[in-house]
């Protein structure tokens, strides 16, 4: 519903972009330019809440404020992602229906910050009665923030805290409208980083923590020092201090978040075992004696088997050999020095990435919905995204490819839904409306997903390829499949392109804008091959948690492998699966604009953010919005309000005959021209009438009172 603000002067511009005097870019801008100075960081369009990091702490997140959007409707209070919150759960609570907010922007735009805020509203507002169980679902889904973050974020160019993974929650509510469970899914962790990172990032924040925060015993259990630099994994990014972190603050807020979440004190410890033993693993050394690869360090293995309760020769040798079984036979086959790095680069990042899924499946075991608490066979779930946003780095590689394709669905998703509803309440309510036009990226989508012929797919069929395919015969398949894509570039083609390097960079046309990558490595990462004597010896691991981590090491060497799905198709399925499961929800969007690259509360940077404005579709947003409609209001609620301005609807109107009493106001006020009425709403088109309607009510206020007085006096 299409908002007026009366509790903001106009000094703090327009509360609702649909009501806009003129739908442009320059008028769009500028009233995003003058909330944001003046404070105000949230706008509407229509239902949509446009949201721009303010950089600083708010104080508009406390009690008094969930006081005053608790239960009202969108447009009876200032713009506030409270009131989307608000919005979700009174369709969830009063129509039984599943929905779900998206929150979607760029990397550093605010989408982490906005789910947790959401999520406190959420559980601000319900759970009165103080039930002991809603109390601990809700303690547990608002703890484990911490713990996701801290295992799950990292320092990045564009973001000190940025997810490296994505996460949708499902909460789950009982019919009185109390969360009683829920549900993480997880969406491909970045776990690269755990082995590299680019110059000015970190590792995830969880190596940085135990470093500073572990109590000295322990580090010296850990055989650790405190010192980041020490150590190849942590240091690479070179800078391991970050102004807006305290990771020694942190480790104890996650300490204390695993305790609350029900992580017992040795869950706790494993976890920071397995982080200390992927540290060690980085400082592991190799060299080669008589053509075979030996590890110059031994100790590092004596501490690293220690700490996962592993056989130390067994560990020296997954990381110096493989098994293979060849025609029945099993056989030992030394490694190179590099395919030795590169198995124990691949070791690392596995074992983190399988704790990482554990600690997710812990939490949902945490807040898994019990089946006694389901009553009444009523259970409906609102479900929050926060994905990691678009972004592009100097070196752009697979990972950055999945992420951005990631947000091409979800603003796929945005376009057609957000058309989609629009559509569907012109056509319920018997209204007739203009197409509006609007860029849509489903080509771009396709570029990446289509079967055969899809990025994705020219990228599986050099993995699965018998004999030895590099990353540039990959390229130039894409090359050859792809070139003449509006959305997809190469050196090849273009040879006066500079920028690109030659049998190395492609470029793809996103829809927030160019990204060139490196295929380097992106047959390595999309195959995602561990040798099977690593999950062997972790399957064998005396810590029934570490062993749990690992249930495929249970296979035998000669068990045929089937060919496994790859990284990248199974990625792109699960997005897919994703989108589906928000479509079949009630949607409710809030569009996170990054207002500056410097983090600074200050600065709007004007040609960063017209670019998000444009690439984000807002404009078109309120143009479908409008389309024609500037505003619509249910009859009763429209009576409701305006009904003070005519002699005729004032005090009270015939129940049952709103529409009637609508048109008799709107008809004195000569707006009948104006108007569409649809079957249970009224449709305005211009916004000065309903400014018109606004003055006209607040003309009256000063003599209502004193009529309520009287009526009041009268009454007693
Ligand atoms: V990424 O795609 O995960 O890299 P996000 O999630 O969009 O990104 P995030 O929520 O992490 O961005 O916000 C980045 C930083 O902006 C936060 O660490 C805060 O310092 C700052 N921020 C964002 N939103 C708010 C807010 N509502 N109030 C105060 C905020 N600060
Ligand atoms: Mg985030």
């Amino acid at each position: 519903m299409a908002g007026i603000h009366i509790h903001e002067g106009p000094e703090f511009g327009i509360g609702d972009f649909v009501l806009l005097e003129e739908v442009s870019l320059n008028k769009f801008m500028e009233n995003l330019h003058l909330r944001f100075e003046k404070g105000r960081f949230y706008t509407y369009i229509g239902e949509v809440v446009v949201s721009v990091n303010p950089y600083r702490p708010l104080n508009i997140y406390g009690q008094d404020y969930v006081e005053q959007y608790q239960g009202r409707e969108i447009y009876e209070r200032p713009p506030h992602i409270f009131a989307i919150a608000d919005a979700a759960y009174k369709v969830m609570k009063r129509k039984s229906r599943d929905t779900c907010i998206v929150i979607s922007g760029e990397s550093g735009a605010g989408k982490t910050e906005a789910s947790k805020i959401i999520m406190r509203y959420i559980a601000a507002i319900t759970g009165v009665s103080g039930q002991k169980e809603v109390n601990r679902v809700k303690d547990v889904l608002i703890k484990s923030n911490a713990i996701l973050e801290a295992f799950g974020n990292a320092k990045t160019n564009r973001n000190d805290n940025s997810s490296r993974f994505g996460k949708y929650m499902d909460i789950n509510f009982d019919f009185k409208g109390d969360p009683i469970g829920g549900h993480i899914n997880n969406y491909l962790l970045e776990k690269s980083r755990v082995v590299y990172q680019q110059k000015g990032e970190r590792n995830f924040h969880s190596f940085y923590q135990l470093l500073s925060g572990a109590a000295e015993e322990k580090l010296a259990e850990l055989k650790l020092k405190r010192d980041p630099t020490l150590y190849h994994y942590t240091r690479q990014g070179d800078s391991h201090k970050v102004s807006s972190i305290n990771d020694r603050n942190d480790y104890r807020s996650v300490q204390d978040a695993m305790k609350a979440t029900g992580f017992s004190y040795k869950d706790a410890e494993t976890l920071w075992k397995i982080v200390g033993a992927v540290i060690h693993l980085g400082e592991v050394k190799y060299h080669t004696e008589d053509d075979q690869v030996v590890v110059e360090n031994p100790d590092q293995l004596t501490t690293i088997a220690k700490l996962l309760a592993i056989d130390r020769d067994m560990l020296e040798k997954a990381l110096c050999f493989r098994v293979v079984a060849a025609a029945g036979e099993v056989m030992e086959k030394g490694h190179t020095a590099a395919e030795a790095v590169y198995a124990r680069d691949a070791f690392a990042k596995a074992m983190y990435d399988h704790m990482f899924t554990w600690i997710v499946g812990r939490i949902n075991e945490a807040i898994e919905v019990k089946r006694d608490v389901v009553q009444h066979g009523r259970n409906t779930v609102i479900g929050v995204l926060d994905i990691y946003g678009f972004e592009i780095f100097d070196n752009n590689s697979f990972e950055q490819f999945c992420i951005n394709y990631c947000n091409e669905k979800l603003q796929q998703l945005f376009i057609e839904l957000v058309l989609k509803q629009e559509q569907d309440e012109y056509m319920r309510e018997g209204i007739e409306w203009q197409h509006v036009e609007y860029f849509n990226n489903e080509v771009i989508c396709h570029l990446v997903e289509k079967p055969h012929k899809g990025i994705m797919a020219i990228l599986d069929e050099a993995c699965l390829n018998v004999g030895k395919v590099t990353d540039v015969m990959f390229l130039h398949a894409m090359d050859q499949k792809l070139s003449d894509h509006k959305h997809y570039t190469s050196r090849r083609l273009e040879p006066a392109d500079k920028t690109l390097e030659h049998d190395r960079d492609f470029r793809v046309k996103h829809y927030a804008g160019d990204v060139m990558y490196s295929v380097i490595g992106f047959i390595d990462k999309n195959k995602d091959m561990l040798f099977q004597d690593f999950k062997r010896l972790l399957y064998g691991s005396e810590n029934a948690m570490i062993k749990s981590m690992w249930p495929e090491g249970a296979k035998g060497v000669t068990e045929v492998n089937k060919r496994p799905i790859t990284a990248g198709t199974n990625f792109k399925n699960s997005i897919i699966a994703l989108v589906e499961n928000l479509a079949s929800k009630e949607p409710h969007y809030v569009r996170c604009i990054k207002p500056n690259e410097e983090k600074s509360p200050v600065l709007f940077n004007e040609t960063r953010v017209r670019h998000q404005v444009l690439y984000l579709g807002l404009l078109e947003n309120v143009r479908v919005r409008r389309a024609g409609f500037a505003y619509r209001m249910s009859y009763v609620k429209f009576l409701e309000r305006y009904k003070c301005i005519s002699s005729s609807t004032w005090p009270t109107f015939r129940r049952g005959a709103e529409k009637q009493g609508v048109d008799i106001i709107l008809n004195e006020r000569g707006f009948g021209q104006d108007v569409q009425y649809g079957k249970t709403k009224i449709f305005i088109k211009s916004p000065q009438t309903v400014f018109a309607l606004e003055e006209a009510r607040a003309a009256r206020i000063p003599s209502l009172v004193v009529f309520l007085q009287k009526y009041w006096r009268g009454g007693t």
